[in-house]
């Protein structure tokens, strides 16, 4: 019985020792990371060691946070650290683009957009674009539909951009302060174009009855030559427009 007792008292005072050892290495142990906090930050992950962060790959991209911080200078904690649709991971070993630039090649649309639309985000000039007011608009002699030798080269510079980017089609509007005439004038700029080979499905026309009494009081005003004019106006195939 006396036995029993000396014996559990041993073991109660062993017990707190061992406890005493294990709190006193572990509070001594100078390796021993922080608790992981809830929402993770960088400042935690840069107090990870080397190995620690070699293993890890917080935000799933599939660039260990390693890479992130001290190879590619991305983000660890957000997959697509320039927000351009497509992840750190995919830049780098998919498609070879930066992923710390939205518009690895400069040519306006993302490189997100760019695998989306098939085009190569590697090339400025891919897609060939043709931008909102980069197509000539011609002027028309009042109460005529004849192009001149001037509007004609103008016309052949956009027949050089039709050509260029052949996925694009075009809307022509002849304007004129009767449509009778604005129709003719339409009709002289697409005859041009057919003529220049462009194919008629890419060309939509229409006369645009312009404001009648613009030229009345002054023909060299900017109403009566907007009422002269025959525009051309690219429409662009793609499904997003360049940035700028
Ligand atoms: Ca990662
Ligand atoms: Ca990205
Ligand atoms: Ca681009
Ligand atoms: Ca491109």
């Amino acid at each position: 019985m006396s036995f029993k007792t000396v014996s559990t008292s041993h073991s109660k005072w062993l017990t707190v020792g061992l406890l005493f050892f294990a709190f006193l290495i572990g509070s001594c142990s100078p390796s021993e990371p922080p608790p992981e906090p809830e929402e993770l930050t960088l400042e935690y992950l840069m107090s990870l060691s080397d190995e620690e962060l070699m293993e890890r790959d917080s935000d799933g991209d599939g660039l260990s946070d390693y890479d992130e911080i001290y190879i590619y200078g991305t983000d660890p904690l957000n997959p697509d650290t320039d927000g351009d649709g497509l992840t750190d991971y995919e830049e780098i070993y998919v498609y070879g683009t930066d992923p710390l630039n939205p518009d690895t090649d400069g040519d306006g649309f993302s490189d997100g957009q760019e695998v989306e639309m098939g085009t190569d985000p590697l090339d400025p000039s891919d897609p060939p674009f043709i931008r909102k007011n980069e197509l000539h608009t011609i002027y028309f002699e009042p109460n005529s539909y004849d192009i001149s030798d001037e509007a004609s080269e103008l016309l052949l510079e956009n027949v050089e951009k039709l050509n260029h980017a052949v996925e694009f089609s075009l809307q022509v509007n002849g304007n004129a302060p009767d449509e009778e005439l604005a129709l003719k004038r339409a009709d002289a700029i697409v005859a041009f174009y057919l003529e220049q080979g462009i194919s008629h499905e890419r060309i939509i026309s229409s006369g645009i009855e312009a404001d009648a009494d613009s030229c009345e009081e002054n023909t060299n005003s900017s109403n009566c030559k907007k009422s002269q004019r025959g525009e051309s106006v690219p429409i662009n195939p793609h499904p997003f427009a360049p940035e700028f």
